[in-house]
């Protein structure tokens, strides 16, 4: 018989492993351990969705006729598990020791991080005894494979044309080999700032189950010192921990959000103004079942492309949807496997300033940081545009190491694996990887998040000047980095220009800028 273990963000029907084995023969590992719960400090709600994900998860396996051996935390605890080969090790000798019937194999679909990959590759077959094989994860559009082949020779690697051939792939919002509308895409018409001219979707609540209870009450005996609150989990309005509850998430984005997806994707709103709400906005909120397998990719795409198709969205908001889908998440895929392991390491702009401890306590006068803080901790989410254009571009422009700002991307959110984080933080937000994921920096002044959202409203600093004491601190931290790298950037045509409006200022005016910079960067703890 074979054992095929099934890891915490590996949760579909259609998973490659469940295709290979025999429901009458082969048995499915699955088991919450130590060394995947706290290899960063994963926020209490994702260890919550995780567990209660697993553990819905392995009762419809056995419902189905699989025979499913379980671990749950406080098993492998008391067990002396540490890891999931110290599971698989027990389970095969455990088997083994009945005499009959023998371990002969290790299935596994292909993991999500490296970390683990490589110690699948390289290790367990050794520490095991037996032979592993691994299948590819075919819920993902392209492999990494694929990717390679695509990225072999180019001298930039851009989304966008990635995107295209994923389009072409798939035959999403295609029309022979056309793209719907004459347009691969309508970005340019998403940059919308929220006035108020739509109402905010309606919240979705979940029922919670014996399950989901007896999981939080884990987590908050087991985890208490990792990050986050359990409210919004335990009351039901933040997340999905089955397909069923994952697939009513789905049908309420299609209605509620779709429509004005791709309009606001960039806006940002206090929620002082409008309640929980404006926490999510128009997003999906689909990352973490996507990403645990709870919903899969295509199924997602298909169901908007469907929407668009019925005429319940129109075509932007379908393919600013469907781009974010099989283009960025599949391109930052690609980018992660074609680097690793080098990409970990990289730090292009050479930063080194130890996380600000703001980070973890959330506690500040700028008000933009301080609701995405709030929201990162009460629900273990936040839009893209307050992780790029807030969080990230604090980051970016006050020079954090790159690797400690990874690791607390990777701990905050419910969505956070490394394959897809790691681009995202490393790449896009702190341009560490030399601009191999974007041709230049994300970086801003308060400009930006003054246009973006009304959080320069409630704040208690000046957006519109950077030289004096109350001054936004992003305006002069926008110009410090812009001078800090001017080498590197200089000569960038999409950047240029801001070069020459710097230069353009009065010297009297770039010396109190820089000064209220330096002044800032010092004092970053009490910002
Ligand atoms: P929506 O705005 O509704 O977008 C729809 C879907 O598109 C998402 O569910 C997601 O599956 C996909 N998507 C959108 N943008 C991206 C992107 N840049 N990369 C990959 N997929 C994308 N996303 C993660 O899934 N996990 C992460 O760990 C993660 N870390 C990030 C870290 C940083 C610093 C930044 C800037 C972005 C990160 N993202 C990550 C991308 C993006 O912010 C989230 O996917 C998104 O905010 C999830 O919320 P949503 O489901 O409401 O997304
Ligand atoms: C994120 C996570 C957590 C918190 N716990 C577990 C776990 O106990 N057991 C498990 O199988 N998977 C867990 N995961 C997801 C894994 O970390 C993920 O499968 C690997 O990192 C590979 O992507
Ligand atoms: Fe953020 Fe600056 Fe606006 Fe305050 S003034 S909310 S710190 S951008």
């Amino acid at each position: 018989m074979r054992l095929g273990l099934i890891l915490g963000d590996q949760l579909s029907d259609s998973l490659a492993t469940l295709r290979v084995l025999d429901a009458g023969n082969d048995v499915i590992v699955m088991a919450e351990v130590p060394e995947e719960a706290t290899y960063v400090r994963h926020h209490k709600q994702k260890i919550a969705l995780l567990f209660s994900a697993m553990r819905h998860f392995a009762a419809r396996l056995q419902d189905a006729g699989w025979q499913v051996r379980y671990y749950d935390y406080r098993q492998s605890v008391s067990l002396g598990f540490r890891s999931l080969v110290d599971v698989l090790a027990a389970t095969v000798k455990e088997q083994n020791s009945t005499g009959q019937n023998k371990v002969s194999e290790i299935v596994l679909t292909r993991c999500g991080e490296y970390r683990l990959q490589h110690a699948i590759d390289h290790h367990w077959s050794d520490q095991l005894g037996l032979p592993v094989s691994v299948y590819e994860d075919d819920r993902f559009i392209s492999t990494p494979e694929e990717f390679a082949q695509w990225a072999e020779g180019r001298k930039q690697l851009r989304m966008e044309y990635f995107y295209r051939e994923m389009r072409r792939k798939t035959g999403l919002l295609m029309e022979a080999e056309q793209p719907l509308g004459g347009q691969w895409n309508f970005d340019h018409d998403n940059r919308a700032a929220y006035k108020r001219e739509v109402p905010l979707p309606p919240p979705l609540t979940f029922t919670r189950s014996n399950t989901d209870q007896a999981v939080a009450q884990l987590v908050e005996q087991e985890f208490s010192g990792h990050p986050g609150a359990m409210d919004s989990f335990i009351n039901g309005s933040s997340w999905a921990t089955t397909r069923q509850q994952a697939l009513q998430a789905l049908i309420h984005f299609i209605e509620h959000r779709l429509p004005h997806f791709g309009r606001y994707q960039d806006a940002m709103i206090s929620s002082a103004a409008l309640g929980n709400a404006a926490d999510t906005m128009f997003h999906s909120l689909l990352s973490p079942y996507i990403n645990c397998g709870l919903l899969e990719p295509m199924e997602v795409c298909e169901a908007a492309a469907h929407a668009f198709h019925q005429g319940q969205v129109p075509l932007e908001a379908a393919e600013g949807f469907i781009r974010q889908i099989i283009g960025w998440r599949e391109f930052v895929r690609g980018i992660y496997w074609n680097y690793m392991p080098q990409y970990a390491g990289l730090n292009g702009l050479q930063n080194n300033r130890s996380l600000p401890a703001v980070y973890w306590h959330g506690k500040t006068n700028m008000h933009c940081m301080k609701e995405c803080f709030r929201n990162t901790f009460a629900n273990a989410y936040a839009h893209h545009i307050q992780r790029l254009m807030v969080t990230g571009n604090f980051a970016l422009l006050t020079g954090v190491n790159p690797q400690e700002i990874c690791d607390w991307y990777l701990a905050v959110y419910a969505d956070a694996y490394d394959w897809v984080e790691l681009p995202n933080t490393l790449g896009m937000v702190m341009h560490a990887d030399g601009g191999l994921l974007g041709s230049k920096p994300y970086c801003a002044s308060g400009k930006y998040i003054a246009r973006q959202s009304d959080y320069c409203r409630h704040c208690s600093y000046d957006v519109n000047t950077a030289e004096k004491d109350n001054s936004c601190p992003f305006n002069s931290l926008y110009w410090h980095f812009l001078q800090r790298h001017r080498q590197q950037f200089e000569k960038n045509p999409r950047m240029s220009m801001m070069y020459r409006s710097f230069d353009r200022m009065n010297e009297e005016k770039k010396a109190a800028i820089i000064s209220r910079a330096e002044n800032c960067l010092k004092n970053i703890d009490d910002l």
